[in-house]
């Protein structure tokens, strides 16, 4: 019996290798949008991956705002509303977007630190119990993605 015991050893870890490991759910495209009043909330948008296996979104946390909530944006009889989310679906390999004028994070008081540095790390917390750091960069009010980078040199 002993000297098959090198074998099996060898043999675990090639067969790790030969099944590979499932693709994890992640998530990337994070950016926040600041709020031109500090009284009223600024707005998070992020891409989610579903991996192999599908999961859940069950929050986001951040050290550098005081409160973030999920929200879903509708239109209802002409009116645009919003209704906070506990918990979005990521189906298996398929992509989810917090968008403009859909699902959007919320983020209450956004850290004077992080507006100068233009970015801030999110934690999302994933039902499968992954935690994911993503890094959003900051988008200050009135910049868009074509602006000139000279133009808000000295706000
Ligand atoms: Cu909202």
């Amino acid at each position: 019996m002993r000297a098959f015991l090198p074998l099996i050893a060898l043999a675990s870890p090639l067969a790790l290798a030969a099944c590979g490991d499932p693709a994890p759910t992640y998530i990337d495209q994070a950016w926040v949008r600041l709020s031109p009043n500090k009284e009223t909330p600024s707005a998070g948008y992020f891409v989610a991956h579903g991996g192999d296996a599908g999961t859940a979104l069950r929050g986001v946390l951040t050290d550098y705002a005081l409160k973030v909530e999920m929200h879903e944006s509708m239109s209802e009889n002409g009116m645009m509303s919003m209704k906070p989310l506990d918990s979005v679906d990521i189906p298996a390999k398929s992509t989810v977007a917090f968008a403009p004028g859909g699902k959007h994070l919320m983020l209450w008081g956004v850290n004077d630190t992080a507006i100068s540095r233009g970015k801030m790390t999110l934690t999302f917390l994933l039902a499968n119990g992954d935690r994911l750091l993503v890094d959003a960069i900051i988008q200050k009010p009135g910049a868009s993605a074509a602006a000139k980078p000279d133009e808000h040199k000295d706000h």
